[in-house]
């Protein structure tokens, strides 16, 4: 087993001082939460990087099902990648937003393909550089054969912003699963952070192809981290032999 894959037994995540008991981790049966271990404690190995739209046809036909990790720039995309399969440095992570600049692959496995984006909304990067990297993710969200979720991350500190809602709208229109995942749990206070849990869940309401669940999570301290490779879990491929 590679250092630092996750072997301890799944815990809910939510510590004394951590999420408030009026809205509880989302039901999840010990066996999925078990299975959810057992498949993101796993190996995990880069696969490949694509960055812009003409390499995106040289992509090989997706083999296995895939999840991919989008929001706004900075939100905690690399970081949540880490903190499911237990390693600090498997994608790369920035205080700087826009570290992510291409769509990085990672078989998980080989029963899961995730696939890191990059952020939208950094205002910093150049106008034409940004509207690259916004084009390459969408293309790739709307025509990915084998896509079947995206996390969509809201960092719990801002909640849903308009570029947001116009991904969640785009995604609609595609018909292509998504699943809310609230990040930064840590640093929001409990009461707001069950405000802002319960603001995104009333949000949700006539995205048609939202996931029902929000999930709350901080890579921080791992909180609701078991929760959502359990989740996640369902999506993999069997383990072969
Ligand atoms: N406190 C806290 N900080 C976090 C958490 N998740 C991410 N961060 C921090 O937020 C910053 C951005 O994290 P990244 O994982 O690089 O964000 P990203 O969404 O991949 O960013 P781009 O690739 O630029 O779009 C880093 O400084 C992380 O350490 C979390 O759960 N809690
Ligand atoms: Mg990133």
């Amino acid at each position: 087993m590679m250092e630092g894959a996750p072997t301890d037994p799944p815990t809910h995540g939510f510590g004394a001082e951590g999420a408030p008991a009026h809205f509880p981790p989302p039901d999840v049966s010990d066996e999925a939460l078990e299975a959810g271990r057992i498949l993101f404690a796993g190996p995990c190995d880069f696969v490949l990087g694509v960055a812009d739209i003409a390499q995106m046809d040289l992509l090989p036909a997706a083999a296995l099902p895939e999840i991919a990790f989008a929001g706004r720039s900075n939100v905690g995309k690399s970081s949540l990648i880490n903190a499911l399969t237990g390693r600090k440095t498997l994608a790369r992570t920035s205080n700087t937003p826009g570290r992510t600049q291409q769509i990085n692959f990672f078989n998980l496995a080989g029963r899961l393909m995730l696939a890191d984006l990059p952020g939208y909304g950094y205002a910093r990067a150049p106008r034409a550089v940004a509207a690259g990297w916004r084009r390459l993710a969408q293309k790739y969200l709307r025509g990915r054969p084998g896509l079947r979720r995206v996390c969509l991350l809201i960092d719990a500190r801002h909640g849903i912003k308009e570029s947001d809602i116009e991904s969640m709208k785009m995604l609609d229109a595609a018909a292509v699963s998504y699943q809310i995942v609230l990040t930064k749990a840590d640093k929001v206070k409990p009461a707001d952070l069950a405000a802002c849990h319960q603001k995104t869940q009333s949000l949700l309401r006539g995205h048609t192809a939202s996931y029902p669940v929000v999930q709350i999570t901080s890579s921080e301290t791992g909180a609701g981290i078991a929760e959502l490779r359990a989740a996640l879990g369902e999506l993999a491929a069997e383990k072969r032999g």
